[in-house]
Formats: C-alpha cells, sequence, structure tokens
C-alpha cells in the first residue's frame, strides 16, 4: 500500500516559511547603534531585549537561535553598551539591549543610555516586544518594576522571562515565580521559565514570541 502525504504548497517552495524564526542559522550582526540616527530602517518586525546587566540577555539571544557566539556573553557586568542588531534575514530584527542598574556606571553615560533607549521603545513603529529578562533568584528589583510599569503604561508589547532557572530546586522555581509574578503584578500567561545554560523553556519561549509576531 503505498502513502501519499499531501505538503502545503508553501512548503514544497520555500520550506523556510513554514520553519519558526528560532530554528534559522543565517542570523547575522548587523550593528551597534548609539544614536537615534543610527537605528537601521524599520522594515521588519523586531524583538527587544531588555534587563538589568549581566542577567542573561545575550546568553538568552544565542540559545533562542541555538548559536552559542552570535551575542557576546561576558562574566563583566555591563559589557553591552548600545543597541545591538542582529538580522534574520526578510524575517526580523533580534535588538539586544545595554542593561541597566550596574552601579559603576557614569551618570551621564547611564543618562544618555536611558534616552536612546526609551526614545527607540517609544517610537519604533516595528517594535512587536520587549522582552525583559529578570533574574529568578532575586527579589523583585526596582528597575524591573519601573520598566514593566512603563512598558504596561505605554501600551508597549512585553513579556517577562525569569531565567537562570538552573540554579534553583524544581520547587523553589515554582515559589520564586510567585513571588515575583506578585512583585511585578503579572499572570502565568505574561511571563517564561527559561535556562539559557539548559535550554528549559525555550519551546514555551518560542511559541509565546511567535504570538507577537503573528
Ligand atoms: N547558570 C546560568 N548562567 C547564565 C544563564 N544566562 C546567563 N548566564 C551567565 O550569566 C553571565 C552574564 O550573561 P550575559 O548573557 O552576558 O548577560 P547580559 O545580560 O547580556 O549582560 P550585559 O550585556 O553585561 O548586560 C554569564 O556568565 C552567563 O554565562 C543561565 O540561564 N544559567
Ligand atoms: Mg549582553
Amino acid at each position: 500500500m503505498s502513502v501519499i502525504i499531501l505538503l502545503p504548497y508553501s512548503c514544497i517552495l520555500a520550506p523556510e516559511l513554514n520553519m519558526p524564526h528560532w530554528s534559522k542559522t543565517n542570523v547575522t550582526f548587523v550593528k551597534s547603534v548609539y544614536k537615534t540616527a543610527q537605528l537601521p530602517e524599520a522594515e521588519l518586525p523586531e524583538i527587544a531585549f531588555a534587563g538589568r546587566s549581566n542577567v542573561g540577555k545575550s546568553s538568552l539571544i544565542n540559545k533562542l537561535l541555538n548559536r552559542r557566539k552570535l551575542v557576546k556573553v561576558s562574566s563583566r557586568p555591563g559589557k553591552t553598551q548600545s543597541l545591538n542588531f542582529f538580522l534574520a534575514p526578510e524575517q526580523l530584527y533580534l535588538v539586544d539591549l545595554p542593561g541597566y542598574g550596574y552601579a559603576k556606571v557614569p551618570r551621564k553615560l547611564r543618562n544618555d543610555w536611558l534616552g536612546l533607549i526609551s526614545s527607540y521603545l517609544l517610537n519604533r513603529p516595528t517594535l512587536s516586544c520587549v522582552v525583559v529578562i529578570v533574574d529568578i533568584r532575586h527579589e523583585t528589583k526596582t528597575q524591573d518594576l519601573e520598566l514593566v510599569s512603563w512598558l504596561r503604561n505605554e501600551e508597549i508589547p512585553f513579556l517577562v522571562v525569569y531565567t537562570k532557572t538552573d540554579k534553583l530546586k524544581r520547587a523553589q522555581i515554582q515559589r520564586q515565580a510567585a513571588v515575583l509574578d506578585s512583585g511585578l503584578g503579572l499572570n502565568k500567561e505574561q511571563r517564561v521559565l527559561f535556562s539559557s545554560k539548559s535550554g528549559d523553556g525555550k519551546e514555551n519561549l518560542c511559541t509565546k514570541l511567535d504570538l507577537f509576531l503573528a
């Protein structure tokens, strides 16, 4: 008996159309942006990744794209000082934002970053989602709460990721997640548990991000 499998037309012509954005291997670094004038043309959907210094933003992007060294990861906080644009051709931009909350950054530089980041987040017409990354081990930090409240107020779509879950035991993960949910005013649908080390939560994160891009 022969079995005939019917594939959708798009699948035969262009298999990549039916693949999730996240299995792409041809993502490339485009540019570092230090001033609004340097932003690439707003022609593709964009996902920006924000969070405190050293929380694991760059590691999360690498894990999402299955790339070990696309984005530089460091043990030195404050490594990412510009808006770094990565491109999945014809699909979307991923934007690694500078981390906040690192005390040793000079005030002038910090104010410049804040101006650049808030202007980018407020005015970027193609911004589909801001991923706010929070270390699952910590209590609710004022700056995370401020960012989430600001995004909510400005009606900028966002998703929160509690990362580094590999550092906690299963029961602790649930306890900490509940503490952060309450501190940040989130329900379970608005956040994802994730580990860049183990990859736990990656599928859920991809599925949630796809909803923002749909
Ligand atoms: N165990 C564990 N370590 C992680 C995870 N994510 C990141 N790290 C580590 O945390 C440190 C900081 O990671 P980065 O990805 O550079 O953090 P970042 O938020 O991009 O840092 P800045 O660009 O400096 O703001 C590195 O030593 C990573 O290896 C994780 O899920 N689990
Ligand atoms: Mg970084």
